[in-house]
Parts: structure tokens; C-alpha cells; sequence
């Protein structure tokens, strides 16, 4: 597919085909591990995709045909989290879960290698999970000295359900693609070489369907899980329905021209 280049970055690609935004991990070297840039850098480019018009769905991957994302960079893991090079320790992928989860359009993990540790927690983040068959899924953290307790464990269960969840942290075992696939992990798996082929499908067929429709479901099936902070996001949305009506208008117009609002005259719906 003819990707445009979006913008230059030194840890991602970050590129545009068809109202997909995608987001590509590139440190093969490392088989796609983060370091703080790495994070900042996919944490500009999910906020453009928020903001720009023609972004309807968004592809999140790895670069090459090993890794999807092998979680945070070991050779720069410091005291209290990953240092960047402006010598500050950050664990800011948790921010980043939260903008992928947050964000008002569908994402994709296009999981093409291994997604492990924080980079499993990555695609366990997405809406929705296409991997290729030489995929391999799994935590590593207390083999390696981390956890995330946060959406990489409850998420992750919510997902796979309890049993499977403590599983796959207890004994940190890598799982191929047909069993994610068989635990509900990943929604499809396709050949390597169908892969982009697969997801760019996916998008199209999404790019079909009513894209507030689309955001309201998102949200609904985050808030559920999200509490106050889902319930928060879920009314936001409300409220941007509500400002789209003729009542919430008539509101702001009779403050404006000092007047008493006349709401009764809109419809009511039982
Ligand atoms: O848990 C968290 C967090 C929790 C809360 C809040 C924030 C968090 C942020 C991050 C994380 C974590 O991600 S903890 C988990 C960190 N990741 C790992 O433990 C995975 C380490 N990597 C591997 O287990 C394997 O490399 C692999 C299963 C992904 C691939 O194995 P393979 O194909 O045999 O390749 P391998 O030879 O191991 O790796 C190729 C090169 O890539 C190696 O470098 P080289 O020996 O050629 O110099 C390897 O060191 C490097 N590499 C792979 N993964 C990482 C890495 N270098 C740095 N960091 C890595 N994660």
C-alpha cells in the first residue's frame, strides 16, 4: 500500500493510506523495544490522529518481520523507571495506554512478531488484535524485574478471564498465535505476508460504519470497565451529543441575547 509519510520521527514511522493513521515502532535492532522518546514520539502521533479529520481507524505495529513491541528498553532501564535522554526515569507508557484507550476511533494492533511484556500490554490496549502466525504473546516482568498491575492485568483478564490472566503472569510463558487466538486474545491470524492486507481490510470495512456510532461504542465498552474516569469519558460524549441538538443552542442564544430560554418547544422522547 502507498503509506505517505505523516511526519519524521527518529523511533517511529508514523504514516497515512486511506483514513488509516499508522503507527510503527521502528527499532527492529531491539525487536521494537520503547525507550521514553520512543513513547513520547507514539504519544504525538495518537494525539494527531485524534485531531485530524481524514484519521478514521488507527494501526498500531512494529517494524520488520520478528517483534510487534518487546515492551521497555532493558539498556536503559534505570532507578524508578526508563530513563530518556534528558536523564529523567519515566514508566510514560502508562500514558500512552490510557490516549489509546481514550482515543475516539477504533485502533489496531497489527501484531507481526512478538508482543511481549510491555509491548503485549500494547496490543491487550487496542480495540481489536490481527496477528500474523509467527506471533508470540506473553509477560515477562517478574522474570525481569517489572509487573503492570494496571490495564495488563485487569484488562488482560478481563479479556482471557482470571484463570488465564494469573497464567500468563505466574509463569511467564510465551503463547503461539493460534492459542491467543483460542483464549480470545487476538481476533483474527492471518500469514505474515497477508498481514497489512488483513488489517487494511479491517479498516476499510470499518471506514463503512457510522464513525460517532463507532466512539459511542467505545466508550460504552470502556466506561464499564473504567469506573469514574470511564463514566467521565462516556459523558463527555453526552455532552457533545447534546450540544449538537437545537435545545443546547437555545440555551446559549437566550443567555447571549439576555432573554429567557424557551426549551418546551423541542422534542421530547419517552
Ligand atoms: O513491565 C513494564 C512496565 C510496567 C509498568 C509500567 C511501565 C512498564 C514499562 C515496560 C515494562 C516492560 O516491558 S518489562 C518487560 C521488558 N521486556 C522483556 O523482558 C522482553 C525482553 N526480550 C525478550 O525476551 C526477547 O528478546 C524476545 C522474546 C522479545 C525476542 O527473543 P529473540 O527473537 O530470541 O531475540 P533476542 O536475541 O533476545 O533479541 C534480539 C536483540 O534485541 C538482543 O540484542 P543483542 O543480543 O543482539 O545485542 C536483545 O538484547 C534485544 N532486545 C530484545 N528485547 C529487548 C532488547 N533490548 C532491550 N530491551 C528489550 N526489551
Amino acid at each position: 500500500f502507498p503509506w505517505e509519510t505523516i511526519k519524521e520521527y527518529s523511533d517511529i514511522k508514523f504514516e497515512y493510506f486511506e483514513g488509516i493513521g499508522k503507527i510503527t515502532i521502528n527499532r527492529p535492532r531491539y525487536r521494537n523495544a520503547f525507550r521514553p522518546e520512543t513513547v513520547m514520539q507514539m504519544i504525538e502521533a495518537v494525539d494527531y490522529c485524534r485531531y485530524s479529520n481524514k484519521i478514521n481507524v488507527v494501526v498500531l505495529t512494529g517494524e520488520g518481520d520478528k517483534a510487534f513491541c518487546s515492551g521497555g528498553d532493558q539498556n536503559v532501564k534505570g532507578i524508578g523507571g526508563y530513563v530518556g535522554e534528558d536523564g529523567v526515569p519515566r514508566l510514560n507508557v502508562l500514558d500512552l495506554q490510557k490516549k489509546i484507550r481514550s482515543l475516539p476511533k477504533p485502533v489496531i494492533a497489527m501484531v507481526n512478531g512478538y508482543a511481549i511484556g510491555g509491548g503485549h500490554v500494547l496490543h491487550v490496549v487496542c480495540d481489536l488484535s490481527i496477528a500474523s502466525e509467527n506471533a508470540i504473546f506473553g509477560q515477562t516482568g517478574p522474570r525481569v524485574g517489572s509487573f503492570d498491575a494496571g490495564f495488563g492485568a485487569s484488562y488482560l483478564a478481563r479479556i482471557v478471564g482470571q484463570k488465564k490472566a494469573r497464567e500468563i503472569w505466574f509463569l511467564c510463558r510465551q503463547y503461539n498465535a493460534q492459542q491467543a487466538l483460542e483464549m480470545g486474545l487476538v481476533n483474527a491470524v492471518v500469514p505474515l505476508e497477508k498481514l497489512e492486507e488483513e488489517v487494511v481490510q479491517w479498516c476499510r470495512e470499518i471506514q463503512q460504519l457510522s464513525p460517532l456510532a463507532l466512539r459511542m461504542i467505545k466508550v460504552g465498552l470502556n466506561a464499564e470497565l473504567d469506573g469514574q474516569a470511564g463514566i467521565q469519558e462516556l459523558a463527555g460524549n453526552a455532552t457533545l451529543l447534546y450540544y449538537l441538538t437545537e435545545e443546547a443552542q437555545e440555551g446559549k442564544n437566550a443567555f447571549l441575547e439576555k432573554r429567557k430560554p424557551n426549551f418546551q418547544k423541542y422534542p421530547k422522547f419517552p
